[in-house]
């Protein structure tokens, strides 16, 4: 394992299929021209960016719901292809960086870092689990159901290139707070670890950081992905997201995560998902967006002092 990574490669991943509404497509594009790359490179990496993926050879003719699943072909198909992209990256001893899209790329993105890492851990920050099954699913969007298809605690034949290879003492959230009654089981049953923004208000955000790393990583010797959903920030802080929700992380404790993670040393892939620079006003457009840079810069070793 390369820990300190000199190349970190931008995966633009325009894609909204895994939930309904138009514009979270949209998010890589202005993540990108508001500088990321320029920004990462000034922190001292090598950057690649290969382009924003247009999933060229991906042609899904007839996509009707199977059962409750909503575009199923679409979305397994554009995370199978991600997945290998990622994979490649990290193969190669890149740190990817996965521009979302919606969250149900985190399926492409975990499976590709597991595929070089298989001991990799994940940190989970989003006010959502994503965690529902088939049977529990409210709505059918599948950006609410990566962590189940990755855990393996639910399967559909368009996703059985899914390898259930992360196993639930490997996964951790961090602010929770919208979590259906489906969801709240899964976690409860599987002795899935999460701080919900409770505990984020009991012990603060750098206690809740430490007891997050020693449940999923006691030695510090595991490589870590951090799959960052913009809507675990709170909506004044990143309103332009499709799913926000109200009473979610401060600017600093989201950017604490980010900066708490680099000290480790041991981040091996990160992704920036659900930045929808359609919904709400300009000025929150680039709010969201600015802090979506800033966060990417966090987690790349930007430091305060
Ligand atoms: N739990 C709801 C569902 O499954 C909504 C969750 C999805 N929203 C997100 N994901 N942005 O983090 O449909
Ligand atoms: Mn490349
Ligand atoms: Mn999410
Ligand atoms: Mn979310």
């Amino acid at each position: 394992f390369i820990k300190d990574p000199k190349t970190v490669a931008i995966i633009g991943c325009p894609f909204s299929g895994g939930q309904p509404r138009a514009g979270v497509d949209q998010g890589p594009i202005h993540l990108v021209e508001a500088g990321i790359i320029d920004q990462v490179s000034t922190l001292g990496w090598k950057t690649h960016f290969e382009g924003h993926h247009q999933f060229e050879n991906i042609h899904v003719e007839h996509d009707p719901p199977q059962g409750i699943l909503k575009r199923p072909k679409l979305v397994s198909a554009v995370c199978k292809s991600l997945s290998e992209v990622v994979g490649k990256h990290v193969h190669n001893g890149a740190l990817p960086v996965t521009l979302g899209g919606d969250h149900s790329l985190a399926m492409g993105t975990i499976s590709g870092t597991l595929s070089k890492h298989p001991d990799a851990v994940v940190i989970w920050v989003d006010a959502h689990a994503d965690i529902n099954t088939i049977e529990t699913t409210p709505t059918g969007n599948i950006h609410g159901m990566p962590a189940a298809f990755l855990l393996g605690l639910t399967s559909a034949p368009e996703f059985a290139w899914v390898k259930p290879i992360l196993k639930t003492n490997s996964l951790v959230y961090i602010g929770l707070r919208d979590i259906d009654p489906g969801e709240k089981k899964i976690l409860k049953q599987n002795g899935i670890t999460a701080f919900s923004m409770h505990e984020v208000d009991k012990y603060g955000i750098g206690e809740v950081v430490n007891r997050a790393l020693d449940a999923v990583n006691p030695y510090r010797d595991r490589p870590i992905h951090l799959t960052f959903d913009v809507d675990a920030l709170d909506p004044d802080v990143a309103p332009s997201t499709g799913t926000p929700v109200r009473g979610g992380l401060s600017f600093r404790e989201g950017h604490y995560i980010c900066e708490a993670i680099a000290e480790t040393g041991l981040l091996a892939a990160l992704d920036l998902m659900e930045v929808n620079p359609s919904l709400m006003a300009e000025f929150d457009v680039q709010k969201t967006v600015s802090v979506g840079c800033s966060l990417v810069r966090s987690a790349l070793g930007e430091t305060l002092l």
